[in-house]
């Protein structure tokens, strides 16, 4: 494994309050792109080059704009089969998990696992795609139909959403999904959606996070990029307001550094990752 995460500021899981977990794992993925099963680490990676800078010999990081209150653990690596194990032991000691896939149908094995200690559950689902086929189950495109029964769809919601295919569009409409698409960000404005996120959610809220939710001029490296997508900022906006409110945990999924340019999309995900840190 490379080194943890440069934002990782403890040794010891039990005085953690935030934990850093990598599942290497896109074994449910049909995408053309392989190699999303390299993110974890190769964020770890990234994070220690580009996040922290030297002085007089040692590392310093380079914060969001603002110290974390936080004890960060980095995990390391498990399989798939291992969340419900892992995440027992942090939601049960009230640990903000921080999952970095991985293709996204890892999602459905932490909401589950999430579900069982904190009901109901407000789903935040970022993506380009709504995932949400039902013809097929337990793959990255039918996550949002395998958690139907483990989360409470009034107050959940889909961001960023702009490629659904005929049986997904039915699907949320059947459902009643609240859908947030690119355009409705450029013309309503982050600040104005970002209330309506906040009116909508719940006190127990997970956020799964696919990168490719984001434009591919900010994040070209993922595994099935769309164009249209919303912006770097507005992702982040968003991510600060969502985790101030108070999260169960998060994950952030889909990055593909094979296909990265300069590893954009992987220094992104872990500024990402220290935004989110600085607001829980
Ligand atoms: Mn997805």
């Amino acid at each position: 494994m490379e080194p943890r995460i440069c934002w990782a500021n403890t040794d010891n899981f039990d005085e953690a309050d935030i934990v850093i977990i990598g599942v290497p794992d896109e074994s449910q993925s049909h995408a053309l792109r392989k190699g999303s099963s390299e993110a974890p680490d190769w964020i770890r990676r990234i994070s220690n080059l580009r996040d922290t800078y030297t002085r007089k010999g040692k590392k310093s990081l380079g914060l969001p704009y603002s110290d974390f209150k936080h004890k960060v653990y980095d995990y390391g690596n498990i399989t798939r089969e291992k969340i419900d194990e892992v995440y027992d032991k942090i939601i049960t000691k009230s640990k903000i998990p921080i999952l970095i896939g991985g293709d996204h149908s890892i999602s459905a094995h932490t909401i589950k696992s999430i579900s069982k200690r904190k009901r109901p559950l407000s789903l935040v689902y970022f993506d380009a795609h709504p995932d949400f086929v039902g013809s097929t189950t337990n793959y990255y495109g039918s996550v949002f139909h395998d958690v139907l029964p483990q989360i409470d769809i009034k107050s959940s919601l889909q961001i960023g959403v702009r490629t659904p295919e005929k049986e997904e569009l039915d699907n949320l409409q059947k459902h009643d999904v609240m859908v947030i698409t690119p355009f409705e960000i450029a013309e309503k404005g982050i600040e104005h959606v970002t209330k309506s996120v906040l009116d909508r959610i719940g006190k127990n809220i997970y956020i799964s996070f696919d990168m490719d939710c984001i434009d591919p001029a900010f994040a070209p490296g993922v595994s099935v990029p769309v164009p249209l997508g919303i912006t770097n900022i507005e992702a982040v906006y968003l991510l600060r307001a969502i985790a101030k409110k108070g999260i169960l945990g998060i994950d952030i999924m889909e990055v593909c550094p094979s296909y990265d340019i300069k590893d954009r999309t992987s220094h992104l995900a872990s500024r990402m990752i220290s935004e989110v840190i600085s607001c829980c």
